[in-house]
């Protein structure tokens, strides 16, 4: 109902404007300011309700262990999950948000710790999920959101492009141990571009993989940055050979790689095959170590850590 008086506020306020350009009358400008102090309110009030709605449906499933849906009522304009945490959402979990050049609202998995703000692209765990996907099925994402899944090249891109974001990597191996990785002012490019990836500043524990490791010959043939997106189905590396059929899984694969996070899941980490398909963060296990969690989230580069 507060909806559909902010709606008749907002015509009166288009009229009130083509009269009052009509008639310059103090009486008239008036009128207006005080139409726009009244739908100024309105909204406010549309706000606090808003935000009334979405605390009582988080109060509704504090309980509740199922996370399969999401936490908020309606796409309002969250645009990414920072904007979700600073709307005062801070448990993680799915919600709506819809990027600025999206044709649509989509559902995101919104990881609110480590400052909070965090849109999940990609999470592996137990290899519950296949990652040997076709290139249509990495442009849309797969996987459920709540354990392991790839978000999709294509809402990557629309987030990518609205700005400056920074992907964070959290990694885990077998025995327990984490590292991170963080790039600043990763894009990914448009389909037509083979969602080509660009990153800018690395910083972490982990090891710079997505530049081909350490060591600057190796860089040539093992980093990622400006590679196209490839998959068995569509071969965009530097190899002879396809290296999304060879390492099983799709990503900017040069020739082929010093990281793929979506490789084969080995429940060991150590592992033997005829190439290195395990799920690989080279400069930190090596080629032949394949991790046990890995998680990949973006957050705008300039974001403000609230307290
Ligand atoms: C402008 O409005 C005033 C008072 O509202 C009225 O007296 C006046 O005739 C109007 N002028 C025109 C040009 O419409
Ligand atoms: C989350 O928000 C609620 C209310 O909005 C607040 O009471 C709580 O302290 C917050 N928790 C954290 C970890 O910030
Ligand atoms: C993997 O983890 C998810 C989420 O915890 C769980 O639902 C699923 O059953 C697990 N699958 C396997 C194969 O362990
Ligand atoms: C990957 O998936 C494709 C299509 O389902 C299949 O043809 C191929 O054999 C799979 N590759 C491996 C190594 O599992
Ligand atoms: C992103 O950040 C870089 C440097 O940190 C800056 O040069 C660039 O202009 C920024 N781009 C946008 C779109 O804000
Ligand atoms: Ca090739």
């Amino acid at each position: 109902m507060l909806g559909g008086s902010l709606m008749m506020m907002t015509g009166l306020l288009i009229v009130a404007g083509v009269s009052c350009s009509l008639n310059v009358s103090d009486s008239c400008q008036m009128e207006l300011a005080r139409l726009q102090e009244q739908e100024r309110l309105l909204k406010d009030q549309l706000q606090q309700q808003e935000l009334l709605l979405h605390r009582l449906q988080l109060l509704n499933q504090a309980g509740n262990r199922n996370h399969a849906q999401t936490h908020q009522v309606q796409d309002t304009q969250l645009t990414d999950c920072s904007q979700v945490f600073t709307a005062g959402f801070n448990l993680s979990g799915l919600y709506r948000i819809q990027p600025s050049s999206s044709p649509s609202a989509l559902t995101v998995y919104c990881d609110m710790t480590e400052g909070g703000g965090w849109t999940v692209v990609q999470r592996r765990l137990n290899g519950s999920e296949t990652f040997n996907r076709s290139w249509s099925e990495y442009k849309d994402g797969f996987g459920d959101m709540t354990a392991e899944f790839w978000l999709g090249n294509e809402i990557l891109h629309h987030i990518t492009t609205q700005g400056n974001y920074s992907l964070k990597i959290n990694l885990e191996d077998f025995d327990d141990q984490q590292r991170y990785a963080e790039y600043k002012n990763l894009r990914v490019a448009d389909e037509k571009d083979h969602y080509r990836l660009s990153f800018g500043a690395f910083e972490g524990t982990a090891g710079d993989a997505l530049s081909g490791g350490h060591l600057a010959a190796e860089s040539e043939w093992a980093s990622h940055q400006g590679m196209k997106f490839s998959t068995y189905d569509q071969d965009n590396d530097n190899y002879r050979g396809n290296c999304a059929q060879e390492d099983r899984g799709g990503w900017w694969f040069n020739k082929c790689h010093s990281a793929h996070l979506n490789g084969v899941y080995y429940p060991r980490g150590h592992y033997s095959s005829l190439t290195d398909d395990g799920v690989v963060w080279y400069p930190w296990r090596g080629w032949w170590y394949s991790l046990k969690t890995t998680v990949m989230k973006l957050r705008p580069t300039d974001y403000q850590e609230s307290i």
